[in-house]
C-alpha cells in the first residue's frame, strides 16, 4: 500500500509539469506572441490591406494587448475566424483573446465558459438595400429575401424583428462577409442585414455604392467587445484594463504624439495611467509602463477610431454613442487608481 502511494506521488510529480496549469499571461509571455482571433475581413474592424497587414479597431485592441503585455504591438498572430468558428477557437485555446465584432449577450457570457471583458464599439443592427427596391423604411420589407451570416446575433434579431412586426421574409445564409456581399451583388437577396458599422464597409465594396442605401431603422443593441476564457481572472483584467487605458488616455488628452512629454506630467491621473506613480501595472502582473506602451505604439481610443472607422477612414462613421461619457456618449473607462 505504502509503495503504491509513493509510486502515485512519483507519477504525479512527473505528470504535473506536463499538465497545462499555466495562465494565459504566462503562455503569451512564453510564446512571446499574442494569438488574437479576428474576422475573415470586416473593413474598419479587422481586415488586411493591400500588403496583407491587419488593420482596424479590433486589430488595434489586439495590438494594444500585445503592447501592454509584451511591450511590442507587432507581436500578434492574427487568426481569421468565421462567426461560427470564433467561440470554439477561444474555448479550445487556439486563441488567447477574441476581438471580432462580437456582441455581448447573456447566453454567450453565461453558457460558453467565456467572459466579455468590455465594449470597444456600441453597434446596432441595420439594413442595406438595393435602391431599385424603391423602399425607404424597414417596415416595407415584407416578403424580402436577406443575405445573412450563420452563427450571428444578426440571424436571431432578424427572426425576432419579423415576428414582432408580423411580416414574412426569406434568408440566404453564408459563412463569411465576403460571401454575403457576393450573394447580394449577384442578386440572390434584396437586402443585407448586419451590424450597422459593417454596412458602411459593405456599401463601399459595391461596384456602384450609389445603387444601395442604408435604411434608418436600427433593430437591436450590438455591444461589441473582446472575449476571454472564463476562469482566468488575471488575463480578463489585462484585456479589460487595456481597453480602459486607451479610453482613459483619450479622456486625459494623452496621445501617441504627446505621450513621451506626458511622462513629465504632474497630473496624478496621467501619472497613474503612464506608471510614473502607483502600482497599476504591477497589480496586473505587467510592467509599470504597460499603458504608456499602448498609447505610444497604438494610440488612444480616439486615434484608433478616427483612423479606422471615423473621419480619417473611408467609412467616415460618426462617433455617435461611442463618444466618451463626458461628451455625451457611452464610453466610460473606470478610474485607474
Ligand atoms: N455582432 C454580431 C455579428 C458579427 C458577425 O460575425 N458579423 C458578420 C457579418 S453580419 C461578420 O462579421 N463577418 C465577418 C467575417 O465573415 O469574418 C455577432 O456577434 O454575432
Amino acid at each position: 500500500m505504502k509503495v503504491n502511494k509513493i509510486a502515485l506521488l512519483v507519477g504525479l510529480t512527473v505528470l504535473i509539469p506536463n499538465l497545462s496549469f499555466a495562465t494565459t499571461l504566462e503562455k503569451v509571455i512564453k510564446k512571446d506572441v499574442l494569438q488574437c482571433g479576428v474576422s475573415t475581413g470586416i473593413p474598419g474592424f479587422s481586415s488586411t490591406d493591400s500588403k496583407g497587414v491587419w488593420k482596424g479597431l479590433d486589430v488595434d485592441l489586439c495590438r494594444s494587448i500585445a503592447a501592454a503585455v509584451l511591450g511590442d504591438a507587432d507581436k500578434v498572430k492574427y487568426i481569421p475566424l468565421t462567426a461560427k468558428e470564433r467561440f470554439t477557437a477561444l474555448q479550445s485555446g487556439e486563441i488567447d483573446v477574441l476581438a471580432r465584432s462580437s456582441t455581448w449577450t447573456a447566453s454567450r457570457d453565461t453558457s460558453l465558459g467565456l467572459n466579455f471583458a468590455g465594449v470597444n464599439y456600441y453597434d446596432g443592427q441595420g439594413f442595406l438595400v438595393n435602391k431599385k427596391l424603391g423602399i425607404t423604411s424597414a417596415k416595407e420589407l415584407n416578403g424580402a429575401t436577406f443575405c445573412i451570416q450563420a452563427g450571428t446575433t444578426t440571424e436571431l434579431n432578424l427572426t425576432d424583428y419579423f415576428k414582432s412586426t408580423g411580416m414574412e421574409y426569406k434568408a440566404v445564409t453564408y459563412d463569411t462577409s465576403g460571401q454575403t456581399i457576393d450573394g447580394f451583388k449577384k442578386g440572390r437577396c434584396d437586402a443585407v442585414t448586419s451590424d450597422a458599422s459593417q454596412l458602411y464597409g459593405l456599401r463601399i465594396k459595391m461596384d456602384d455604392p450609389e445603387s444601395v442605401m442604408v435604411l434608418p431603422e436600427i433593430i437591436s443593441k450590438e455591444p461589441l467587445g473582446p472575449v476571454v476564457r472564463q476562469g482566468d481572472d488575471g488575463w480578463f483584467n489585462i484585456v479589460r484594463w487595456t481597453l480602459f487605458a486607451s479610453l482613459e488616455a483619450e479622456e486625459l488628452g494623452v496621445t501617441s504624439s504627446n505621450v513621451q512629454a506626458m511622462l513629465k506630467s504632474k497630473n496624478p491621473s496621467v501619472m497613474r495611467l503612464l506608471g510614473t506613480t502607483g502600482t497599476a501595472g504591477e497589480n496586473l502582473g505587467l510592467k509599470a509602463d504597460w499603458a504608456y506602451q499602448v498609447v505610444k505604439q497604438v494610440g488612444n481610443y480616439q486615434e484608433s477610431f478616427d483612423k479606422h472607422v471615423g473621419q480619417n477612414s473611408p467609412l467616415k462613421i460618426e462617433r455617435g454613442i461611442n463618444k466618451l461619457w463626458n461628451k455625451g456618449g457611452l464610453m466610460y473607462p473606470m478610474p485607474i487608481r
